[in-house]
């Protein structure tokens, strides 16, 4: 299962997957009709006004699909995703996990001459969006220095038929190698897939802390797959693209230049500004013979790219450090990346404090964190709050961490700064009695005429 045609071939037979069959317009009408199915079937819109090629959205919304896609349920994601991401860390120069160079790459069966941009759908998404937007494409540049292949994953947005306007967050490895190469007056080449497999994107949003700037995280999706990532040789850059993907930009980010970017509908749930940002200027694109333009609503989607690779990290990370951490889940609440609660069963008074401590370092983004006990469940946020109701004390069990590092899309944020808080809703230990939770016999429905 290496691409987004194989993985509409197994959505379609699972009953996971919408047809959209009525013409669509790529303005606001795309997104419109997507957002009715948002966190439920992923959608392929079948006709585009003024397109031949069919754009598919919400592969990532809902974790029942993708647990499908991978014979796996939804609980075990992050948990299968963090084993491959440590696998990868124990033995990274393994010959096995290797990128491959193939010869023959669907995604450069047509190269587009002269590269237009405009030639492929790219809806324009949220009502006040500053223009068409690719949301979903694979980032590949090297190492200015020491060559390393970096994967990672940028909003685009299409300014001319051979020009995009990008951000690069601050932190990020692209933004460093871009910085490094423009102190030099020189672009940072790159090239952009779009509708790569899964593995690859989980890959290249796997956090910085969890995949060093001096590995490449493309062995990560090796073991995801199974087998090593097919890349192909660029024709006009020197970073590969990949070669499964549904169309590949080949170009290179100017250095001293800027032009508008914006507003975006971000995962935050508000719009990221208009500002002055990056610029790519595209060299040479190439597609499938019939590509399917992977798409992507900021929303859910983004929430579980974030959650399935930061709830591992943090998983691993707490677990590492103290014993009886069961689950951790980034709740979509929280717009993806602002919000966790932790499921564990504190060895001793003060772990779980340690726990929020730990997990903040382990996430950056995270702003909020919440602790709760094995009988509490973490995906209902009812559930949470009724532990904090019964099992927090504001006067003992918060934690406030003034003006630390804050995620540049939460409009709390103020010059990188935001304060964090940290709630400890676990019983006291020992648990007291009087904290046993009511619990009734477990039976079979099955067994039971009920009509
Ligand atoms: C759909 C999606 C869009 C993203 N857009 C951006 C973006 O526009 N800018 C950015 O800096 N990070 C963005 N990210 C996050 C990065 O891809 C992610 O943090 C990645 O791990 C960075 O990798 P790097 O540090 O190896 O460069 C996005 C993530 C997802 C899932
Ligand atoms: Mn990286």
């Amino acid at each position: 299962m290496r691409d987004l045609q194989a993985y509409i071939r197994v959505l379609e037979e699972k009953g996971r997957l919408a047809r959209v069959r009525t013409e669509v317009d790529l303005m606001h009408e795309l997104a419109g009709v997507a957002k009715l199915f948002e966190g439920k079937e992923v959608v392929l819109f079948e006709k585009v006004r003024g397109y031949s090629m069919p754009v598919l959205i919400g592969l990532m919304w809902n974790r029942e699909n993708l647990g499908a896609l991978f014979g796996l349920s939804a609980r075990e994601l992050p948990f299968h995703i963090g084993e491959a991401t440590a696998a990868w860390k124990s033995d990274p120069a393994n010959p096995a996990l290797q990128p491959i160079i193939v010869d023959k790459a669907p995604a450069q069966d047509v190269r587009i001459e002269p590269a237009d941009l405009t030639s492929l759908p790219t809806p324009v998404l949220a009502l006040s969006d500053g223009g068409p937007y690719l949301s979903n494409s694979v980032v590949i540049a090297k190492d200015p220095d020491t060559g390393v292949r970096n994967t990672s994953i940028h909003r685009c947005m299409l300014t001319a038929p051979d020009r995009l306007t990008f951000l690069m967050d601050k932190g990020r490895h692209l933004r460093d190698y871009y910085e490094r190469a423009e102190k030099r007056n020189q672009p940072l080449e790159i090239t952009i897939s779009n509708g790569a497999n899964i593995p690859c994107a989980i890959a290249a949003v796997t956090p910085g802390g969890v995949a060093p700037a001096d590995m490449d995280e493309l062995g990560i999706a090796s073991v995801l797959l199974g087998e090593p990532v097919r890349l192909c040789k660029s024709l006009t850059v020197a970073p590969e693209g990949l070669a499964d993907a549904q169309f590949i930009i080949e170009g290179e980010l100017l250095p001293h230049v800027r032009e508008p970017e914006g507003p975006f509908g971000e995962v935050s749930g508000y719009y990221a500004a208009r500002d002055d940002r990056w610029v790519v200027r595209v060299k040479a694109l190439t597609r499938r013979n019939n590509p399917v333009i992977h798409s992507l609503l900021p929303g859910a989607e983004v929430y579980n790219y974030v959650g399935l690779t930061a709830e591992a990290a943090v998983f691993r990370s707490l677990s590492a450090q103290m014993g009886g951490v069961h689950n951790v889940h980034l709740a979509h609440s929280g717009g993806g990346f602002y919000s966790a609660v932790v499921q564990m069963d504190p060895k001793a008074p003060g772990f779980a404090k340690q726990a929020i401590l730990a997990a903040f370092a382990a996430f950056p983004p995270l702003q909020i964190v919440t602790v709760v006990n094995s009988d509490v469940d973490i995906w209902n946020a009812a559930d949470v709050q009724w532990a904090m109701a019964t099992r927090f004390s504001p006067d003992s069990d918060m934690l406030v961490i003034k003006n630390s590092y804050g995620h540049e899309l939460n409009p709390q944020v103020k010059e990188g700064l935001v304060s964090k808080i940290g709630f400890d809703c676990t019983c006291p230990v020992p648990r007291p009695a009087s904290y046993d939770r009511v619990s009734f016999q477990k039976v079979d429905r099955a067994a039971y005429l009920i009509e």
